[in-house]
C-alpha cells in the first residue's frame, strides 16, 4: 500500500503543467472562457493572444482549445 500511495503522489506532481482547467477561469459558470474572464487570470492578455487561444473563433475558449494552448506553450499556467 505504501508503493502504491508514493506512485500516486509522484503522478500528481509529475502533471502540474496542464493543471488549469476552463473552471478555474470561468467565472459565470458558462464552461467557457470569455476574454474578460481569461484577463483576469492574464493581466496583460491582448486580444490578439486571445484570438490566437480561440482556435474555433467563437470568441471563447473552451476545454480543448485552453488545454492545446497550456500544451503548445501559447500561454502559461497563471503565477498568483
Ligand atoms: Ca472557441
Amino acid at each position: 500500500m505504501r508503493i502504491l500511495a508514493i506512485a500516486i503522489a509522484t503522478a500528481l506532481f509529475a502533471v502540474p503543467a496542464v493543471a488549469l482547467t476552463v473552471s478555474d477561469v470561468d467565472t459565470d459558470g458558462d464552461s467557457l472562457i470569455s476574454f474578460a474572464e481569461m484577463a483576469v487570470s492574464y493581466p496583460g492578455l491582448t486580444e490578439e493572444a486571445f484570438a490566437d487561444v480561440d482556435t474555433s473563433d467563437d470568441e471563447f475558449v473552451d476545454e480543448d482549445e485552453l488545454a492545446a494552448a497550456l500544451e503548445s506553450g501559447l500561454i502559461e499556467e497563471p503565477v498568483d
